[in-house]
């Protein structure tokens, strides 16, 4: 039997992490685990989360109390994943942006591909119902990232995707330069120098419904930044 490993990184997502739990664990996937990963939310999402998992072994939690950010919780929760024997790991927002009913595809594909990720920009994938203005940032972003790190991948900055064992084993988590959101396209790349085969199906992207937005033009600012960092390092 394989064992997955689904991550949610979190901050303030109590409105969203009990249904987005309870979804997944609603696919019936053999030998699936939640792992929670919070940075101590002040709306207790951790908590909550806590208490899912008193009652139901698939669902676990780290709490953390110092370094918040979405990068080091992520690579936090694929440590853990990887100690744990994980065969893949996913990775995927609390918000619904990323919707549990393609976790099932980003498995099959991941029989064949090292990495498979959810992309709005493949044919049938959608960017939908988002403002004008998060899409021109989202555009740019990704023109932006794509030019620097030279990677043809369509959604650079997807953070949905699924990683084989090896994949997570290979690139070297503890030298991750990212802190926060960069973080995916930082992986990505360094699965890529590793010639790891990827993959992209189509996702529709829905904007979250509920609960607040963590990215500002500071965050946005700083992550593109970062991108060129690491591609100067590498
Ligand atoms: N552990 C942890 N998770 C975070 C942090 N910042 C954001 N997240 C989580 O990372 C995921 C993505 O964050 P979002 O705020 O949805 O960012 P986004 O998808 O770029 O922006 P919107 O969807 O427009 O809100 C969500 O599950 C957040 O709860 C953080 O500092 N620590
Ligand atoms: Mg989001």
């Amino acid at each position: 039997m394989s064992k997955t490993y689904v991550i949610i990184p979190t901050y303030n997502e109590a409105e969203n992490i009990e249904a987005l739990i309870k979804e997944i664990l609603g696919l019936n996937i053999f030998g699936l685990t939640i792992l929670v990963v919070d940075d101590n939310s002040p709306d207790n999402t951790g908590k909550i989360a806590e208490k899912i998992g008193e009652e139901d072994p698939r669902v676990k939690t780290i709490i953390r109390y110092k370094n918040r950010g979405r990068g080091s919780a992520g690579i936090e929760g694929f440590k853990f994943a990887l100690r744990e024997g994980a065969d893949y790991t996913i990775e995927m927002d609390a918000d619904f942006s990323h919707h549990p009913r393609y976790i099932p595809d980003l498995l099959k594909y991941a029989k064949d591909y090292d990495v498979v990720l959810g992309s709005r920009f493949v044919k049938e994938g959608k960017d939908a119902d988002r403002s004008f203005i998060r899409k021109i940032t989202t555009l740019f972003a990704r023109t932006y990232i794509r030019l620097i790190l030279g990677i043809k991948v369509k959604d650079i900055t997807s953070g949905f995707r699924c990683f084989k064992r090896r994949v997570l084993e290979g690139i070297d988590l503890d030298n991750m330069i990212s802190t926060g959101p960069s973080i995916v396209s930082e992986i990505l790349y360094k699965a890529k120098l590793k010639n790891f085969t990827i993959y992209e199906i189509p996702i529709i992207f829905e904007d979250r419904k509920k609960g607040q937005t963590k990215l500002n033009l500071i965050i946005l600012l700083k992550t593109l930044y970062m991108v060129f960092i690491f591609r100067m390092r590498a």
